[in-house]
C-alpha cells in the first residue's frame, strides 16, 4: 500500500489496518495553502475555496500527500484570518460552508489529506463572545477571556497586572478595557484577545467545534501558537532576562507565558478528542516554539500521547551550511525517533522565502529541496516554494499585515523604511504565480489583486516551469514521486554516512523498513563552492539529480564515483561503500 496516497485508504476502517502499518501521516508530505493568495475563482482579486478546489489536480499531480489550509473562517481579516470571528463558518470572500465541505471531499477524491488551521489561543475582538465578554464584568461570557484587575503603583496610577509582553515584545500583553475597567490579555496583537481555557465552557465549546470539523472529514489540524494558550494562573512576572526563542529576540524569559505544563496537558486533551475519530488517524501538527526537549514534551505528555507532530523551524533561519544542517539532522533524529517524525519547514507565510535567503541561487534551492524531501520525516512546503518564488518588496505605507503598523505606531518607523521580512509578512504573501500572463494566473488580467504581484512572475511560475524538464518545479515533482515509490524515503530509517569533519558534503542512507537488505536509498548533497566526489557501490543507480552535470563515473578497480559539482545533490539507489567523500 502506498503511504497516504490511495483514496481507498482514506475511507478504510482504521481498526482493520495492521498495527505495524505506518499511519498515513507518518509518511505524508504537507503543502501549505494561504487561501487569500492561492487562486481567485470569481475575479475579486482575493483567493477563495473554489480557487483551491480548481487547483487540486495540480497538487495531486505534484505528488504532495496533504494540504494544510491557512484560516478561511469568518473573520474581519485584520490578521488575514488568524483573527477568527466564527470558527464554524466561512468568511464570505472565501465561499460558504458547503465550499469547505467540497474542498474536503474533492481533496479526498484525489488521495489528498486535508489539514485545517485552528487558532485556539485567541479570537478576533469582533467575535460575539468577546463583544459580550467586554461589555461588563457580569455577563454570561464575562469569564471567556483572560481578564485581570489593574495594579496600582505607589503614585496611585493604574498599571498592567504584571510584566508580560506580547509576541512582538515592543508592547505589553495586557490591553485596557474601559467598559470593565480591567485589562484583558492579548498575547499576539491587541485585536486578538486570548481565550480563557481554564473556563470549562470555553473548552467544551472549542472541543465541540473541533469535533464538528472532524465530523466533516478533515484529517487533522495545524495548531496556531499552541504553546501560548495557557499562562500562569497566578499571573507571576516573567524574569526580565533577554533571550532568543526560534531565532527571535525576547526581552524576558517567557517561563510563565510559553510552554507551561498546562499547555502540554492541553495537547494530550486535544489528542483525546481527535482519537474519538479513530486512534492515530486524525493528526495534530503544533506550531510551538522552543528547544527540542520542550518540543518533544508536546508529543509525549508524561504517559499520555500528545500532538502527533510539531514543526521544526530551525531550517527557517539556519544558514545554508553542511555543518549546520548535519548537526540539526542529528539532533532531530535523536529527539524524534521513529515512529515519531521530524517535521521540517523552510518557508511559511510568516518568514522569508528560502530562495531569497539563499541569495537567489537556484542551485542551493535545489539542494535544499532534495534534503527536505528525502530526510526522514514530514516535509512542509509553502505555496510557491516549488517554483522558487522570492520575497516581494512592499513599502510600509502599503502594508496589509498588521505587524508593520504596530511598529509604525510604537517606534514611529518612517514609511519608506524596509522592515526585516518577518516584520512585514506581506513580502511572502503575494499571489501564487501560476503563469506569466497578466494576473499571473491568480486572477483576471484586469483585476487588482489584494496584494501586489511578485517581480519574478515571468520565470518563477507553474506554467513556464511545467514545460521545462530541468525546472525547480519538475525537480520537486520528481522528488515527491520518488517518495511515493520508495518506502525507504517515505518512512524508512535514516543513517548519516560519516564524512570528514568540516566537509561540505552531507550523505545519508535511507533504509527500507520491510526489506532492510534491499531497496536502500543514498542521498548525497554537496553544499560547497567546489566540486566533490563520493565513492558508491557498483550497483548504485541514479534516481534523481539536481542538474545534468551530476554524474556517476567508472573509476579504477571497478570503483564507481559520484561526481558532484558545487551546490548539487543526487539521490541513488544502493548504498555507499564507506569512507569519506574525496575532494576533487
Ligand atoms: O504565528 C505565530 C508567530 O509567533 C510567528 O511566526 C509570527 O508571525 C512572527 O513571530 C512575527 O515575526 C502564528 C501565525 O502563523 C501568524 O500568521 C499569526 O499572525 C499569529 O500566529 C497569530 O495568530
Ligand atoms: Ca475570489
Amino acid at each position: 500500500m502506498q503511504p497516504g496516497v490511495d483514496p481507498a485508504d482514506i475511507s478504510s476502517d482504521p481498526e482493520s489496518a495492521s498495527d505495524r502499518a505506518p499511519k498515513w501521516w507518518q509518511s505524508t508530505s504537507i503543502y501549505q495553502i494561504y487561501p487569500r493568495s492561492f487562486a481567485d475563482s470569481n475575479g475579486d482579486g482575493i483567493g477563495d475555496l473554489e480557487g483551491i478546489i480548481s487547483r487540486l489536480d495540480y497538487l495531486a499531480d505534484l505528488g504532495v500527500g496533504a494540504i494544510w489550509v491557512s484560516p478561511f473562517f469568518t473573520s474581519p481579516q485584520r490578521d488575514v484570518g488568524y483573527d477568527v470571528a466564527d470558527y464554524r463558518n466561512v468568511s464570505p470572500e472565501y465561499g460558504t460552508i458547503d465550499d469547505a465541505q467540497r474542498l474536503i471531499d474533492e481533496a479526498h477524491a484525489r488521495g489528498l489529506r486535508v489539514l485545517f488551521d485552528l487558532v485556539l489561543n485567541h479570537t478576533s475582538d469582533q467575535h460575539l463572545w468577546f463583544v459580550e465578554s467586554r461589555s461588563s464584568r457580569t455577563n454570561p461570557k464575562a469569564d471567556w477571556y483572560v481578564w485581570a484587575d489593574a495594579r496600582t503603583d505607589r503614585l496611585g496610577r493604574h498599571r498592567p497586572p504584571n510584566n508580560w509582553r506580547s509576541e512582538l515584545q515592543v508592547e505589553r500583553a495586557w490591553r485596557w478595557c474601559p467598559e470593565r475597567e480591567q485589562y484583558f490579555l492579548a498575547s499576539f496583537l491587541d485585536f486578538q484577545p486570548d481565550l480563557n481555557w481554564r473556563n470549562p465552557a470555553v473548552r467544551a465549546e472549542m472541543f465541540d467545534m473541533v469535533r464538528m470539523w472532524l465530523g466533516r472529514g478533515v484529517d487533522g489540524f495545524r495548531l496556531d501558537i499552541f504553546g501560548s494558550i495557557m499562562q500562569d494562573a497566578a499571573l507571576r512576572n516573567n524574569p526580565p532576562l533577554p533571550t532568543v526563542v526560534a531565532g527571535l529576540p525576547r526581552l524576558q524569559r517567557p517561563v510563565h507565558t510559553l510552554n507551561t505544563t498546562e499547555n502540554f496537558e492541553l495537547a494530550a486533551d486535544l489528542r483525546e478528542v481527535c482519537d474519538e475519530f479513530g486512534p492515530g488517524e486524525r493528526v495534530l501538527l503544533g506550531e510551538v516554539f522552543g528547544d527540542e526537549d520542550t518540543l518533544a514534551r508536546y508529543v509525549q505528555v508524561g504517559d499520555r500521547p500528545g500532538l502527533h507532530v510539531v514543526f521544526l523551524f530551525e531550517f527557517l533561519h539556519a544558514s545554508y551550511s553542511a555543518k549546520r544542517y548535519r548537526s540539526l539532522i542529528e539532533r532531530f533524529e535523536r529527539r524524534f525517533p521513529a515512529p515519531q517524525q521530524p517535521t521540517y519547514v523552510v518557508e511559511n507565510h510568516d518568514r522569508a522565502r528560502s530562495m531569497s535567503r539563499l541569495g537567489g541561487d537556484e542551485r542551493k534551492a535545489r539542494v535544499l529541496a532534495t534534503l527536505m524531501l528525502t530526510l526522514r520525516g514530514i516535509p512542509v512546503i509553502f505555496q510557491g516554494q516549488e517554483v522558487g518564488m522570492t520575497n516581494k518588496y512592499i513599502p510600509l505605507r502599503e502594508a496589509v499585515d498588521p505587524i508593520p503598523r504596530v511598529f509604525r505606531r510604537i517606534l514611529h518607523e518612517p514609511l519608506n523604511r524596509r522592515l526585516p521580512e518577518r516584520l512585514n509578512r506581506d513580502e511572502v504573501r503575494v499571489p501564487m504565480q501560476w503563469s506569466d500572463e497578466p494576473g499571473v494566473g491568480f486572477t483576471d488580467p484586469d483585476v487588482t489583486p489584494w496584494l501586489r504581484y511578485g517581480d519574478d512572475a515571468a520565470t518563477h511560475n507553474v506554467s513556464v516551469q511545467n514545460e521545462d524538464p530541468a525546472s525547480l518545479l519538475n525537480l520537486y515533482r520528481e522528488l515527491y514521486h520518488l517518495r511515493r515509490e520508495y518506502p525507504a524515503i517515505a518512512h524508512g530509517s535514516l543513517e548519516l554516512v560519516p564524512v570528514d569533519g568540516g566537509d561540505e558534503v552531507i550523505a545519508y542512507r535511507r533504509g527500507d523498513p520491510d526489506q532492510p537488505e534491499a531497496g536502500n536509498v543514498l542521498v548525497v548533497c554537496n553544499l560547497g563552492d567546489t566540486g566533490a566526489a563520493h565513492r558508491v557501490e557498483a550497483g548504485a543507480a541514479m534516481l534523481v539529480r539536481t542538474d545534468d552535470s551530476v554524474a556517476l563515473v567508472q573509476g579504477l578497480n571497478d570503483e564507481r564515483w559520484l561526481n558532484l559539482p558545487p551546490h548539487s545533490a543526487a539521490v541513488l539507489s544502493g548504498s555507499v561503500l564507506g569512507g569519506a567523500p574525496h575532494r576533487r
